[in-house]
């Protein structure tokens, strides 16, 4: 059977819980049957997150989709491009360095994110391509698993996907701030999961 890893973030800076994993525990009260799902969670540190990635991806699944969130997001947003940029929330733009110093200088997710996001829009659920994942952790994450799966020679496919916040996260908010509730979210996944049960593994 097509085998996925799914990944998920723990809470980060001001965030008491992430929209990632919000997403992923009402994806798994309801997963579907096919594929085979792996879940994750990793802690929001670039070291820890690399270490995890290697000794993870090592099981060559078929796809890794790699959850986070981005507040103040809209709509969900399916990354295809995952920059040699890196830097903390807390860092200014000179600090940020290289993910890998001899690593290329992008990547590009193989899956077909523009025909998932008009997939997920068909069901009423908002979301699109996007071609900037930014220079903290989740743009790392995915170019760490492409770099790894290049590096060992693994068939998997990888995407990041961006999660707007959950609704309970935004309720103690202040100001204005987008949200879209986790069950939401994790619709989409299992959308997501049907096109990748759908799809050739290993092509
Ligand atoms: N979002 C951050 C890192 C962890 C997360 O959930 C990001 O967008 O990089």
């Amino acid at each position: 059977m097509t085998s996925v890893l799914i990944t998920a973030f723990e809470p980060y800076d001001r965030w008491r819980a992430n929209s990632s994993w919000l997403a992923m525990i009402k994806l798994t009260q309801d997963l579907p049957a096919r594929p085979a799902v792996t879940t994750r969670l990793y802690p929001v540190d670039f070291g820890a997150v690399q270490d995890k990635l290697a000794e993870d991806l090592a099981a060559n699944y078929d796809f890794a989709l790699h959850l986070g969130q981005a507040p103040g997001s809209t709509r969900i947003q399916l990354e295809s491009l995952a920059i040699n940029v890196g830097g903390s929330s807390h860092q200014s733009p000179e600090e940020f360095r290289a993910i890998v110093a001899e690593g290329p200088v992008a990547y590009r997710s193989p899956l077909p994110l523009a025909d998932w996001a008009l997939r997920l829009r068909e069901a009423q659920i908002p979301a699109e391509i996007s071609y900037h994942a930014g220079t903290y952790l989740c743009n790392a994450t995915m170019y760490y698993s492409c770099y790894v799966t290049e590096r060992l020679g693994l068939k998997t496919k990888a995407a990041f996907i961006h999660l707007p916040l959950d609704v309970t996260q935004t309720a103690a908010v202040a100001h204005d701030m987008a949200a879209l509730p986790a069950d939401i979210s994790a619709e989409a996944l299992r959308l997501i999961l049907a096109e990748i049960a759908g799809d050739t593994p290993g092509v």
